[in-house]
């Protein structure tokens, strides 16, 4: 009983180590120049994810194959408005870390909420957390299961 209480404390300590360690994963600040041509069409963007890194300059070449689309970059406050077969850009320094929504910024058709994208400047470090609390949870279901199943014959 009282090992099955320590192994949860354990536990529990492990598992807020994942999600509250203050890792700074950021150590790539480049100034690297970023151009990402993206199609907007269709209620979508191709390609719809950026990867990025701290410090770097993105620039975004929109280009639109149907009708008026536009683009806004979520934390970053910044938008650009296309009409078909005339390109536009926007740039900005990606200077904060994170997963930021990409949204059309104009109503452009019934399925017009749904034409999103994300720009990840960084590491994904919610995705390596939540990984990190899969791996506690599954220790935990190693060793905590019950007793009377580990001494089954
Ligand atoms: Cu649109």
């Amino acid at each position: 009983m009282r090992r099955i209480a320590v192994s949860w404390v354990i536990l529990g300590l492990a598992a807020l180590l994942v999600v509250f360690a203050p890792i700074n994963l950021q150590p790539v600040t480049s100034s690297a120049e970023r151009v990402f041509r993206i199609e907007a069409g269709d209620f979508a963007y191709s390609p719809a994810v950026l990867h990025v890194n701290p410090g770097d300059r993105v620039t975004i070449e929109l280009a639109s194959s149907d009708v008026v689309h536009g683009i806004y970059v979520d934390g970053y406050d910044v938008s650009v408005m296309v009409d078909p077969g005339q390109p536009a850009s926007l740039s900005f320094i990606a200077n904060r870390p994170g997963t930021f929504r990409l949204r059309c910024s104009v109503t452009c058709g019934a399925l017009h909420p749904f034409m999103t994208g994300k720009l990840q400047v960084g590491s994904n470090l919610l995705l390596w957390r939540s990984i990190g609390l899969a791996f506690v949870a599954l220790l935990g279901v190693y060793f905590l299961r019950k007793p009377a199943l580990m001494t089954e014959p």
